[in-house]
């Protein structure tokens, strides 16, 4: 992408409205624009970090080999009255009346519907166990939206449901999900900690909320700081293998760690004292087993291997997935802008032309820009005519992880530079070298 011709319209100034810095960047570095209280535009840099996420999200959900769907973000109430939920959900969800003056409302999750969908096709164990999910806009009319999208009233969730004939292979399916989320976090280059939660609106015993450590999370934590020294890492994973998964659980949730809606003090001391923390989270997911709740509610039911009908198990499992650009942000960022983890970056490599016009300059970045094209990663050519310290604070703050910088002086010695947003550091090398550099750097994602 060429600056010229991109839509990035930042801002000089911090916003009045925006208390976090997460909120603030988004804004200066023309990511989203508000359209009305807790609801965003989504400008095309804010629409391709969403969509990078959402790629991350897709690709991890295949690997645990859970289907994707997708269902519609207005329902009618007629299933929530039948799950009694509708009354329960209160004032969150935002109701509305169609033409012909039937009930209807924005989904702020979506239980019910797959469990009518299940109902009408599924009617035998032999069809399970089967996960779907979808990514989908959601509607909660939040008291107090605010912090931009961390909180918003319109959001992006990976919603997904597991029906299982029995409960041990729900929690299968469970560990299967804890597993896969601790993988899809780490790979977005967050440290996303599973901490015993309470279940809320969704019902159930067992949940896990994962929150990334931040001073400007809106959750209280308290945990073990031995859970921060746990990292996910290159494992070879068998989601199928129940015993893994929940190996794998357990060394996860063992430790205490746990949202201030189930914290027990008298636990807690148990802890050495040098390792007992209490801090602040975002809640970037949540997982549910919520047993037959639904099932039972709507008669969710198959017929078992001895011909009975049983009701079917179920969980839940949802990702933020709009409020982890917030959550990224939070975690990733200095005084000049957003950084980037690798992982998620919008554009994988920014390249600086200091003096656009100069013949050689300009040949240069064409041929930079070029070969990184070829090479299937993209980059951000700031070709404007603009002063080399505008265009450097641009790059700061859109927070690309890497950045050329070619100038008339250097390539008189053959030479670009090659600068790390995360350390600063700035090296010279040739055009070509800098190219197999940041190849290398993306070669394993
Ligand atoms: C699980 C999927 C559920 O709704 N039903 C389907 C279950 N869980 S949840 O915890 O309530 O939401 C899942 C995740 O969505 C994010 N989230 C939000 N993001 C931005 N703004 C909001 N107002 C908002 N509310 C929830 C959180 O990351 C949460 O973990």
């Amino acid at each position: 992408m060429r600056m010229s011709r991109y839509f990035l319209p930042v801002l000089k100034e911090d916003p009045a409205e925006a208390s976090i810095v997460s909120h603030r960047y988004m804004l200066r570095a023309g990511m989203i624009k508000q359209a009305t209280a807790g609801i965003y535009s989504w400008l095309p840099l804010g629409f391709k970090v969403l969509r990078k996420i959402e790629d991350i999200v897709h690709e991890e959900q295949a690997k645990a080999g859970h289907l994707p769907m997708l269902m519609p973000t207005i329902q009618s109430t007629d299933l929530w009255k039948e799950s009694g939920r509708y009354e329960a959900f209160g004032e969150e969800m935002l109701r509305f009346k169609d033409r012909h003056d039937r009930e209807m409302l924005f989904t702020p999750t979506a239980e019910e519907l797959i469990t009518d969908i299940f109902r009408a096709h599924v009617t035998s164990y032999k069809d399970m166990p089967l996960t779907m999910y979808q990514i989908q806009w959601k509607f909660r009319d939040e008291r107090r939206p605010r912090f931009g999208v961390m909180r918003g009233r319109e959001f992006y969730m990976k919603d997904g449901y597991n029906f299982d004939l029995t409960k041990e292979d729900a929690l299968h399916a469970y560990n299967r999900h804890l597993v896969s989320y601790l993988r899809t976090y780490e790979r977005m280059g967050l440290q996303a900690i599973p901490m015993r939660a309470d279940s809320g609106a969704i019902g159930g015993d067992d949940t896990h909320e994962f929150l990334v450590l931040a001073e400007t999370g809106e959750s209280e934590v308290f945990y073990d700081s031995a859970v921060t020294e746990l990292t996910f890492g290159d494992r070879d994973i068998d989601f199928d293998d129940k015993a893994q998964c929940q190996a794998i659980m357990e060394e996860f949730t063992t430790k205490y760690a746990r949202t201030d809606e189930t914290h027990d003090e008298a636990l807690f001391n148990e802890v050495p004292e040098a390792r007992r923390k209490s801090a602040r989270g975002i809640e970037v997911g949540q997982i549910f087993y919520f047993g037959t709740k639904y099932s039972d509610a709507m008669n969710a039911k198959v017929q078992g291997p001895d011909g009975k009908p049983v009701a079917v198990h179920m969980g839940s499992h949802g990702i933020g997935v709009s409020r982890l650009l917030g959550a990224i942000i939070e975690a990733s960022h200095d005084d000049k802008g957003i950084i980037w983890p690798e992982g998620v970056t919008p554009y994988h490599v920014g390249i600086v032309n200091l003096k656009q016009g100069d013949e050689e300059a300009d040949g240069a970045c064409e041929a930079l820009y070029k070969e990184f094209t070829t090479a299937g990663l993209e980059p951000l050519y700031d070709d404007r005519n603009e002063r080399a310290g505008g265009k450097f604070a641009t790059m700061d703050l859109i927070g690309l992880p890497w950045r050329i910088t070619v100038g008339p002086r250097g390539l008189k010695n053959g030479v670009v530079e090659l600068t790390s947003r995360k350390t600063g550091d700035s090296v010279e090398m040739t055009p070509a070298e800098a190219v197999a550099r940041v190849k290398d750097i993306y070669a394993g994602l």
